[in-house]
């Protein structure tokens, strides 16, 4: 008690004294400025004292809520496992006072040298506090009333801007957390630009916002810890990417890694037409459209949907021609999005069946009924109709040369010159000979007269085919033929 008895005159009579900075400023500080601790773990923090000189003691409240933060007499030490009091430097004694005040929820410390010594200079550790954190929470402590004093008993002026420190103290958790990926890039994607990630934790003690994150893209490094839900990839390049995370807790327990995979694909699928041949030309109005691209692509065939071979990437579908010319859109997508476009140009043509009947006025083309200017008659056995009907039918050019009386019927690649009340006939310049040649007919209805022509002759010459009914004297005419 004597001891503490000097400790106390010292610190009365140095109250008078104050002096102003030296070179360099004294500080004392408590380290560290914040810690997380465990509920009933027993943690220590320290006090130091930098760039003094000539000190003999030290005098300071420790204010501190001791309900919740436990501090027992034994916890505080004027040294910590091999780190000396700064004052037994010069392995001299010091005496060590303090006194717990349970309501003042302060520690009150005073450390001093012994006897009639100098004096120690330089920085160190002036006292260590275990203590258990025994409620949960953010707790402050600092440091009050705070002096220093030389060996010639004058106070020591002292920067105490950081004798503070924040304790959180976290309930007791042995279970890591928990994260799920709540956004990222699609499995396989065509974007080059980066990509972002974001993600939820959970755990059992700690608050989600607490929860600390490390990922990592590819074989890169692991990000420093932090307290982030996102996370915006660098420039991609083309192929498979994993983006790997963890989660940590504030007790440091860590999450098994979630690990994600993609792909980022810029190459447009291949994509082969089998068949038909663009510019095809069809009698029939459904076609077979085959096709082949790369396994695990989608086709459109215009806009439906066409299932390819798992294997193989081959496709076909049925189509059904408009009549005239059809140009088919073929486009294979990948799942990336890339697309590549094929086009077909198939020309349907319509197959044409005529029927007329010897004396009827009225015709049918397909579905359709058409009336004649004049009826189908026989002569010599060979039936005759007017040329304006077999131009129009069959689509041909018809000519007419007056001086001559020549007529000539062109359709395609076919060239047929007939003469009016001439027996010969040309296809393709070959001289045919004909029963019954072209004749005019005169329509009193119409006051004129109408060219009539050899039905057959005219109907094989352009390609189609050409039968005969007998009972109900019926002509079915099929262009082309079958
Ligand atoms: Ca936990
Ligand atoms: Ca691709």
């Amino acid at each position: 008690m004597k001891k503490s008895l000097i400790l106390i005159i010292l610190i009365l009579l140095s109250i008078s004294f104050n002096y102003g900075f030296k070179n360099q400023t004294t500080k004392i500080y408590i380290e560290p400025q914040n810690m997380t601790v465990i509920s009933g773990e027993i943690k220590s923090f320290d006090i130091f004292i930098s760039n003094v000189s000539d000190l003999y003691g030290v005098a300071f409240d420790i204010s501190i809520p001791l309900s919740q933060i436990k501090v027992l007499d034994s916890y505080i030490n004027h040294s910590k496992d091999n780190e000396k009091n700064i004052l037994t430097k010069d392995n001299k004694d010091i005496v060590l006072l303090k006194s717990i005040k349970e309501n003042e929820n302060k520690i009150i410390i005073g450390i001093s040298r012994i006897g009639q010594v100098s004096g120690i200079s330089g920085s160190g550790l002036i006292l260590s506090v275990q203590f258990t954190g025994s409620n949960v929470g953010v707790f402050d402590i600092s440091l009050q009333n705070i002096y220093l004093f030389d060996s010639k008993m004058k106070q020591i002026s002292v920067d105490s801007s950081s004798a503070n420190s924040k304790i959180t103290v976290v309930p007791q958790d042995t279970l890591p957390p928990s994260i799920k990926l709540t956004k990222t890039p699609p499995p396989e994607t065509n974007q080059t630009l980066s990509v972002e990630f974001q993600w939820e934790g959970s755990d059992d003690k700690t608050l989600p916002e607490n929860l600390l994150y490390s990922y990592k893209l590819d074989d890169g490094i692991w990000s420093d810890w932090k307290k982030t839900n996102k996370y915006l990839t660098p420039n991609l390049k083309e192929g498979d990417h994993i983006f790997s995370i963890k989660a940590k807790d504030e007790a440091g327990n860590e999450s098994q890694t979630l690990i994600y995979t993609f792909k980022v694909d810029i190459t447009p699928p291949s994509l082969e037409i089998l068949s038909p041949l663009s510019g095809t030309e069809v009698l029939e109005k459904i076609i077979e459209i085959k096709g082949k691209t790369e396994p695990n692509i989608s086709v459109k065939v215009k806009d439906t949907l066409v299932t390819t071979d798992e294997q193989t990437g081959e496709f076909k579908i049925s189509y059904t021609l408009n009549e005239g010319t059809n140009d088919i859109l073929v486009t294979a997508i990948d799942k990336a999005g890339n697309e590549t476009s094929k086009k077909i140009t198939i020309l349907y043509k319509r197959r044409t069946i005529i029927r007329l009947q010897i004396g009827n006025l009225m015709a049918v083309i397909n579905d359709k009924t058409v009336i004649l200017e004049l009826a189908p008659f026989i002569e010599s056995g060979r039936t005759l109709v007017p040329l304006r009907f077999v131009a129009e039918t069959f689509g041909a050019n018809v000519g007419w040369e007056d001086k001559e009386q020549k007529i000539t019927i062109t359709l395609e690649d076919k060239n047929i010159v007939l003469w009016v009340g001439k027996k010969e006939a040309l296809v393709n310049d070959e001289r045919y000979y004909l029963e019954v040649p072209p004749k005019v007919i005169e329509i009193p209805e119409i006051g004129g007269g109408r060219t009539v022509v050899p039905l057959r002759f005219v109907s094989e010459a352009l390609g189609a085919q050409v039968d005969w009914d007998p009972d109900l004297q019926i002509i079915t005419i099929t262009y082309p033929k079958y």
